[in-house]
């Protein structure tokens, strides 16, 4: 195993309202990489919620509750929702926890000790769904940029960061890493904001007083300041915490394409201010839309997530959001698509494989794998773990999974050929009965690498996979890389088969 922890985050939520697809996208993505990750090597990965702020005051307020009793009545759904796409995070932050508030205060008192942080005055907008400032200049007919709502405007005695000192070294990562903010379109948006010039960022509120007070009574952190340093705060940020520094800096961190600013230009000039490296990669991926539009708490489309996984299972929506589209890009979501993979590549292409292969088996060898000495089947397919493994942990899904798919179309395409029934009906041909043990060898010698390799993105039907081809030990510990043909082993008895993916049809 390597020595350093592979760390994976994702955005912390806004509890304003219920939790939806989207906020289980990001997290099953970080799920998946972490669990690929962990096959070679120990992972964390982070999810959370951002719990402060005037957005999570005003729902509490809205529903007649104090905002603590209203987070706390609202995470349990959170934890719920990622429980049920099988989501093992490690941890699990919120910004109210004492661990968090002690970092940001700690953080603020640094930071203005050293001179980044001083006092101003703030006047401009404010959009409060976004908890985003606004210069007039960058409104679009007068209306917050980001999410087209009415913003506010703000006259406050505030505590500023300079961000607008770090430009400069900001510009110079971005072009020494072309690759640290991904996909390429957001680099870009990213890079032309750097290039455009940086504004001071104010980072304290005094209209209201839901937040971490700042010690001299100056009113509370803003809540994106707040919020950004979780990702430390979790692991325990101190400068001589070992803990911390064999996890920082992050591997991967996700978010959506509409917080990439927040965490690509004033999350890596907070970092360089405490003098910490850059996280490696930050991914801002895309949408998923509804008839063109964002899902989203506030904007009503919001598809109940928890009746998705109970209606097609945890597994077909994970398959179904990498598989859909490249990851990054924006794509629509539909109960028919959803129907569609699940019943093409899940139930035809995978399940029945899996099923034929198992019954074959069982009929033709009592379910006992046989000696195979003539196979080639495999050269085709040799470096395809590795290649699966890397693609996975470069976040492309889509590629990854096609090309596992070649795997299951091959098999397929094998029963196919060499019809085992009619070889079977051969019985005193000897060349038949050699063919016939080598084709059964190679399908489930082909079933036991898919299930191991797609085990990081649907680990229940992996694991069932697993045990219909006869494994007990723990699938999450097979190595997806080094993957051999020949570690199934002669006179291995398969399980009992039943439908991987039974057949769904759409009912409402
Ligand atoms: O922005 N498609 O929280 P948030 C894909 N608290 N992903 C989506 C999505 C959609 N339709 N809708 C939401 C915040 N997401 C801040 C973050 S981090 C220090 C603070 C996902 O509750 C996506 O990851 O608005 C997006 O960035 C995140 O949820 C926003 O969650």
């Amino acid at each position: 195993m390597s020595e350093r922890t592979y760390y994976v985050t994702t955005p912390i939520y806004y509890i304003s309202g219920q939790p939806h697809i989207g906020h289980a996208y990001t997290t099953i993505v970080a799920d998946v990489l972490a669990r690929t990750a962990r096959t070679s090597r120990s992972s964390f990965f982070l999810t959370g919620t951002d719990e402060h702020g005037q957005k999570v005051a005003e729902a509490a307020e809205h529903a007649g509750m104090s905002p603590q009793a209203w987070c706390d009545a609202l995470v349990p759904r959170w934890q719920q929702l990622f429980a049920s796409y099988d989501c093992a995070y490690d941890d699990f932050i919120r910004t109210t926890q004492p661990r968090h508030e002690r970092v940001v205060s700690a953080v603020f008192e640094q930071l203005r000790a050293n001179g980044d942080v001083y006092r101003g005055t703030y006047e401009g907008w404010y959009c409060v769904s976004d908890e985003t400032f606004w210069l007039e200049s960058k409104l679009i007919d007068g209306n917050c940029p980001t999410c087209g709502r009415p913003v506010t405007r703000l006259t406050e005695e505030s505590w500023f960061f300079r961000l607008s000192a770090y430009r400069q070294r900001l510009l110079e990562h971005f072009r020494a890493n072309p690759e640290w903010v991904r996909p390429r379109s957001a680099y870009n948006e990213m890079l032309a904001i750097l290039e455009g010039g940086l504004e001071d960022l104010s980072i304290s509120r005094t209209a209201f007083d839901w937040g971490i007070p700042i010690a001299d009574g100056s009113g509370v952190i803003y809540v994106w300041f707040d919020a950004l340093l979780n990702y430390i705060s979790a692991i325990g940020w101190s400068s001589d915490n070992a803990a911390f520094h064999a996890r920082w800096p992050a591997d991967v961190q996700l978010v959506g394409k509409e917080i990439a600013r927040f965490h690509t230009i004033v999350w890596p000039a907070v970092l360089m201010a405490l003098g910490l490296e850059l996280p490696r990669l930050v991914y801002a991926h895309g949408w998923i839309t509804v008839d063109g539009q964002k899902i989203g708490k506030s904007l009503g489309n919001a598809v109940d997530a928890f009746v998705l996984a109970e209606r097609y299972g945890a597994d077909t929506i994970r398959y179904f959001l990498l598989r859909e589209a490249p990851f990054g890009s924006d794509f629509s979501y539909s109960e028919e698509k959803i129907i569609a993979r699940r019943n093409a590549d899940l139930g035809n292409d995978l399940g029945n494989l899996l099923n034929r292969s198992i019954s074959m088996i069982t009929k033709y060898f009592s379910g006992v794998v046989p000696l195979s000495t003539a196979t080639t089947f495999s050269d085709a397919f040799t470096t395809l773990p590795p290649r699966y493994t890397e693609a996975v942990l470069d976040l492309r899904f889509r590629d990854a999974l096609e090309d596992a798919w070649t795997l299951v179309s091959g098999l397929n395409r094998s029963i196919d050929e060499h019809k085992p029934w009619a070889l079977a009906k051969a019985t005193d041909d000897s060349e038949a009965q050699a063919r016939l043990a080598t084709v059964m060898y190679d399908l489930i010698a082909g079933l036991r690498w898919l299930a191991i390799m797609l085990a990081p993105i649907m680990p229940d039907r992996a694991r069932e996979m697993w045990h219909q081809l006869g494994f007990t030990d723990d699938i999450a510990l097979q190595s997806i890389r080094e993957l051999q043909w020949h570690d199934l082993l002669p006179g291995h008895h398969v399980g009992t088969g039943a439908p991987l993916f039974p057949r769904l049809e759409l009912t409402s």
